[in-house]
């Protein structure tokens, strides 16, 4: 896949995209990711960026030719239709896995970063496929949420997290709250490992699991039980969980 960022930032994105996984994902080529700095397409002498709000108001901007020409750059330089354009901002739709899911499926992504109080919006009305938000509070910038969109993004490419089920054990991966990890030691100041994970019974281990990803969905996430398809398991380890909880 190929993550085209269009940001007046572009230093912002060396640091958290060129560590660990992402950074093992573009050196195997299973990812690309390029930024490119609208300033670059503004071609008057002062290459501005940004200039004041019709209409009055407070704060500055960002025009729309330098973005234009910035998204065409990248559009053209990629052969394959088969893109997607988002605009990171508070009113787009909120970010969450399954978008995630839905976005590792195109094979080039285009970021568009916002500054300032936001980007002219004839660029969200005829440039834009669609807006992401990534939580309901105000950033200086788009590309907070472009880094948070890659990284998600990229975790959803086969081969990316290595063994390829490693993100099918994920939170939200199968809707649920991801069950209580544990490694070594055993014991640490006196606080044990539960005895279940060590007995090598892998069936047990599943359903503590399973158990365990329901009681913390339940306790923290309850509204997300109601968007999965629960088994007949799932409704009698809830059935343990609360009849547990009454102290029964
Ligand atoms: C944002 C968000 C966000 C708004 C004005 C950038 C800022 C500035 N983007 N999720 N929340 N964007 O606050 O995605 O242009």
């Amino acid at each position: 896949m190929r993550i085209d960022i269009i940001s007046l930032f572009p230093e912002m994105f060396t640091g958290p995209l060129g560590h660990s996984i992402l950074k093992r994902a573009q050196d195997s080529g299973l990812l690309a990711v390029h930024v490119t700095n609208p300033r670059d397409f503004a071609y008057d002498k002062h290459r501005i960026v940004d200039d004041y709000p019709f209409g009055g108001g407070s704060g500055m901007v960002m025009k729309p030719e330098p973005i234009f020409r910035a998204v065409e750059n990248v559009v053209n330089a990629v052969a394959s239709a088969n893109r997607r354009i988002v605009l990171m901002c508070p009113g787009g739709q909120p970010f969450d896995q399954a978008k995630a899911r839905e976005l590792a499926g195109y094979e080039q992504l285009i970021l568009v970063c916002g500054h300032y109080e936001g980007i002219d919006d004839r660029i969200q009305q005829y440039v834009i496929d669609e807006a992401v938000s990534i939580g309901d509070y105000v950033l200086t910038g788009g590309e907070l949420p472009a880094m948070v969109i890659t990284d998600a993004v990229a975790r959803m490419l086969p081969g990316v997290l290595g063994a390829d089920d490693g993100a099918q054990h994920d939170s939200f991966y199968n809707g649920l709250l991801e069950y209580p990890q544990y490694t070594r030691p055993r014991e640490f100041n006196g606080w044990e490992v539960p005895e279940i994970l060590l007995s090598g019974d892998h069936a047990k281990i599943e359903r503590w699991r399973r158990k365990e990803s329901l009681r913390i969905t339940l306790a923290r996430r309850p509204d997300l039980l109601d968007n999965i398809e629960l088994t007949p398991q799932d409704h009698k380890l809830l059935q343990e969980i609360k009849s547990e909880q009454a102290g029964g």
